[in-house]
């Protein structure tokens, strides 16, 4: 097992980890910006370096100086943790070049999956299901007009170098298809500096689900059950639960299966996500996230698996004892995002905390580096604090959610608590009948 791991990245995210190396007897090292240097996550680590100025490009991802970090602080391993360089191939390669663990999958499916092109002709081969659409890239109109005439309107066109909703254009006719073509190759030239599009029937209402995987890419691999990630707000997740209160057990175990399979014959190592669209019974493959992701404590909740360890573990080489057969679900878990954000508008707050108190009890977890006192700065992703609340039913799960963020006070900024006050007193929220686009609908329905 490694004896210290860097951790480049910071936040909630850096302390989840950290707490999972400290379990497992392994040192850390924080590394931060200047903006960062009162963070609890470099508090709490045994060693913290600053690398450099509060802008992430000169910090956070600043490859050359995680680096020299890592090789100065003698770390056996680095754990990315989301977003960041987490799903960089060419950083994983690098770690690799410097003699050390990079804490995730291969570099060759971080590039497999980070090029969605590429990554739906895999899936396909996987024998994973996926949405009627062009075979690879549509090279011209004239091709995307074929395409979209063979597989009916509505279309979308997405960017092979998105990912997360960026670069995606609806054409509900052929009217509109030249229009949402061109918007499409231009936006994601613009921010992907690569032009590519492809071209996919357009589901209207279909829910957001997401199967967690563990793997070793030594001949064995497990699911983990699903997420419901359809809450969320211009591609931004707002809460998350898990077991999806749209599908029953047949759906969960027959697509938890495809998934299983897929990541076996892929030889996938260490933690994923396959994210599926979900609509009149049937699964469509979208994207794989080749990383831990932020909601993962709810899968953590009704599994008891601890999702950071068996990464660490696998990423040292550890053949994993896990079992398909050993896993089990138990109960239901919610996770609300709490953002340093106005609760209606989504402006960014960033400050100075004045009072902090989470809530606590049975079946709680309260992921967060918070304390009061503590500035949020402004360079960042406004995640301060997710709060995560087990039941044995999904009834039990929401009647203690509701009090716990009755309990919580996060004084001084503006945060998403109140959004998520009202969210769980709404009646399509309590009996599970939302889709993707519901929580925008609503929103905009209170103004
Ligand atoms: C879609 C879709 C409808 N039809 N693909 C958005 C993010 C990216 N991961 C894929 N996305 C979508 N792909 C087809 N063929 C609708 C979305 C989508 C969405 C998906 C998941 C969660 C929230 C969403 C919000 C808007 C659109």
């Amino acid at each position: 097992m490694f004896d210290k791991v860097l951790i480049a990245n910071r936040g909630e995210i850096a302390l989840r980890i950290h707490r999972a190396c400290r379990e497992m007897g392994i040192a850390t090292v924080a590394v931060h910006s200047s903006a960062d240097a009162d963070a609890m996550h470099v508090r709490l680590a045994d060693e913290s370096v600053c690398i450099g100025p509060p802008p992430s490009s000169q910090s956070y991802l600043n490859m050359a100086a995680i680096l020299t970090t890592a090789t100065m602080t003698g770390v056996n391993a680095i754990h990315p943790g989301v977003g960041f360089l987490s799903e960089n191939a060419r950083f994983a390669e690098m770690v690799e070049e410097h003699g050390l663990v990079f804490i995730g999958p291969e570099p060759k499916h971080l590039a497999l999956m980070g090029d969605k092109v590429q990554a739906k002709e895999a899936a396909i081969d996987l024998g994973l299901p996926v949405v009627p659409g062009s075979k690879g890239a549509v090279e011209s109109l004239e091709e995307a007009r074929s395409v979209a005439g063979d597989i009916g309107y509505p279309v979308l066109i997405k960017a092979a170098a998105g990912g997360g909703g960026r670069g995606m254009k609806v054409a509900r006719s052929e009217d509109e298809l030249e229009d949402a073509y061109r918007m499409a190759r231009n936006e994601a030239k613009a921010a992907f500096g690569n032009s590519e599009v492809y071209l996919e029937k357009y589901l209207t209402r279909p829910r957001h689900i997401e199967v967690q995987i563990l793997a070793d890419g030594q001949g064995n691999a497990i699911h983990l059950g699903e997420r419901d990630c359809s809450l969320q707000r211009r591609h931004q997740k707002v809460l998350e639960e898990a077991p999806s209160p749209g599908l029953n057990t047949e759906a969960r175990e027959r697509i938890g299966e495809i998934a299983r399979q897929a990541m076996l014959k892929l030889g996938y190592r260490s933690a994923g996500t396959l994210e599926f669209l979900y609509e009149d019974g049937e699964f469509y493959f979208i994207e794989m996230n080749t990383r831990l992701q932020v909601e993962h404590p709810i899968t953590e909740m009704i599994t008891g698996v601890d999702l950071v360890r068996e990464q660490i573990r696998i990423a040292a080489g550890h053949p994993m004892t896990l079992r398909q057969e050993d896993i089990s679900f138990n109960g239901h878990a919610i996770e609300c995002r709490i953002n340093a954000e106005h609760p209606e508008t989504f402006v960014p707050s960033p400050g100075q905390v004045i009072d902090y108190h989470p809530p606590g009890g049975m079946g709680v977890r309260v992921d967060s580096a918070l304390y009061g006192g503590y500035r949020v700065p402004p360079h960042y992703d406004s995640l301060i604090a997710k709060l995560v609340v087990h039941g044995q039913t999904r009834n039990e799960c929401l009647m203690r959610l509701r009090r716990c963020l009755e309990e919580m006070v996060i004084d001084g900024i503006e945060t998403t608590l109140p959004l998520h006050r009202r969210l769980v007193e709404n009646p399509t929220f309590i009996n599970g009948s939302y889709a993707i686009h519901w929580l925008e609908e609503w929103m905009a329905a209170h103004r």
